[in-house]
């Protein structure tokens, strides 16, 4: 399909920053492009893919906006695979949008959400998976979902592997519908075992990828590490250290602390969200009681829990208790508040149960660092731990890698019954249909696309 019009959009955030870019692309995007440019005849005159300097100027006014560089890309060989023009300029967002209201008064429209890669997938220039790992690519916040949108991105041919497994599911369903056809010449409807193999592969396949997609969802909204342990132990303390200003209120009143508070940090380059939490102990009132409840509730969540405990005082009957039901978690030990006692009872205690703990003074800076050392080294390994599924590899293939699962599986459940298997391994087709985009084709590009930002 060709589009008549000429779009332009900023391709960088608003905000200040050293260079930002825009972009223009359509039928007229080298005229409007030269209206807009003092040396108007040496940006006629410069080759396609080379880069130049020039003066962005208002194209009424002749106003000059900034000094900028600027490629052009001829038609079919662009990002969108018409022309398209990129210019670099001073990141801020004034001029971005000076140069952006020149190339709108030159005659180009502000483009819409996704409408680059749109054109591109009209275009042929990508297909509807590759848009989807560009989607991913730009949307990711997790280790995770950065190594999926890779390999759909750089998969190649994906869309050839789901035909590869639909084709695998024609096979199977030609085979059934042969199969009830011959039987029903002799009056029984009785599918051979022997012919089933192919199809419990499919989805073994699957079932593969639904539980590394499991994994992944687990931690694809961030990884959660709370601060929990009894009253007065630092928690609080801990917290503020973490994020790195007095976000907490610290007081040497047990029991501060009454609801949870959180902040995101970067732990060695991912997000994470570190929670605090009211310390644990048979509660004086209702309210302290009920941040206890909140406490627990975000121990069950946490990946990783960070056990904080003062050296100074003796393990409790509630502590004991609490430590006992999370021994299964990701926890770092810390015995704080060694600068007032060296807390050997309670080594000794956790020793016996196999637990090592790291004795801390955080107002004193002692061992802080191997703390934090601590804290990445757990923040990587959950990272590492994850396998990047084959074919599901985003929250869509995920969704309809489920319903696919449930088919097949009820297509083998009814084996024995030619037709009814038969009917349900076609609905199976369908969703791989849904899968390639030939189905609900219009929907689910908008859906692609409602979540790109102008300018991609
Ligand atoms: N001596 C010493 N005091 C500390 C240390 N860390 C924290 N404290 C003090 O211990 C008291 C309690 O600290 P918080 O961080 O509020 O403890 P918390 O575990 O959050 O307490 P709750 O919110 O009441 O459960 C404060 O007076 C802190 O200044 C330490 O390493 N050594
Ligand atoms: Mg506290």
């Amino acid at each position: 399909m060709i589009e008549t019009d000429t779009i332009a959009a900023p391709a960088t955030p608003r905000g200040k920053s050293a260079l930002a870019a825009l972009r223009i692309s359509g039928p007229a995007a080298f005229q409007i492009t030269a209206r807009c440019i003092q040396e108007k005849i040496l940006f006629e005159k410069t080759p396609a893919r080379y880069i130049q300097l020039f003066i962005a100027k208002d194209p009424i006014t002749e106003k000059t906006i900034d000094q900028i560089t600027a490629v052009k890309y001829s038609s079919p060989r662009s990002f969108t695979g018409e022309d398209m023009v990129e210019f670099f300029c001073h990141g801020g967002p004034f001029i971005v949008n000076e140069i952006h209201h020149a190339l709108i008064t030159a005659g180009a429209r502000l483009a819409k959400k996704g409408e680059f890669t749109r054109r591109a997938l009209l275009n042929r220039k990508i297909d509807l998976m590759k848009a989807e790992a560009i989607r991913g690519l730009i949307e990711c916040n997790s280790e995770a979902e950065f190594l999926c949108a890779q390999k759909l991105y750089y998969s190649g041919n994906f869309a050839s592997k789901i035909r590869n497994m639909r084709e695998g599911l024609i096979e199977q369903l030609a085979k059934i519908e042969n199969f009830i056809e011959f039987e029903e010449e002799q009056g029984g409807i009785k599918a051979r075992q022997d012919d089933k193999e192919g199809i419990v592969s499919i989805l073994k396949q699957i079932e593969a990828d639904l539980t590394k997609r499991e994994k992944i969802k687990t931690i694809e909204k961030g990884l959660r590490i709370v601060i929990a342990g009894p009253t007065n132990a630092g928690k609080s303390t801990l917290f503020n250290t973490i994020v790195g200003y007095n976000r907490a209120i610290v007081h040497s009143k047990p029991g501060t602390t009454r609801d949870t508070i959180s902040e995101t940090v970067l732990i060695k380059g991912h997000e994470v969200l570190l929670i605090d939490s009211a310390g644990i102990r048979d509660g004086t009132d209702d309210i302290e009681r009920e941040g206890v409840v909140r406490s627990k509730e975000e121990i069950e969540k946490a990946h990783i829990l960070i056990w904080v405990t003062a050296a100074d005082r003796p393990f409790e009957e509630e502590e004991l208790k609490e430590l006992m039901n999370f021994k299964h978690k990701n926890t770092i030990y810390l015995i704080n508040k060694i600068d007032k006692s060296e807390g050997k009872e309670k080594h000794f205690y956790l020793d016996t149960k196999k637990i090592k703990a790291i004795g801390i003074s955080l107002k004193n800076h002692i061992n802080n660092e191997q703390l934090m050392d601590e804290i990445g080294k757990r923040v990587e390994q959950i990272n590492k731990d994850i396998e990047v599924p084959d074919l599901l590899l985003n929250a869509r293939y995920d969704e309809i890698g489920r319903s696919l699962y449930n088919e097949i599986k009820l297509t083998i459940e009814h084996w024995d019954r030619a037709e009814v298997a038969a009917n349900y391994l076609k609905s199976g087709i369908t969703k791989i249909d849904e899968w390639l985009g030939k189905t609900n084709t219009e929907d689910i590009i908008n859906k692609i696309f409602d979540g790109f930002c102008i300018g991609k």
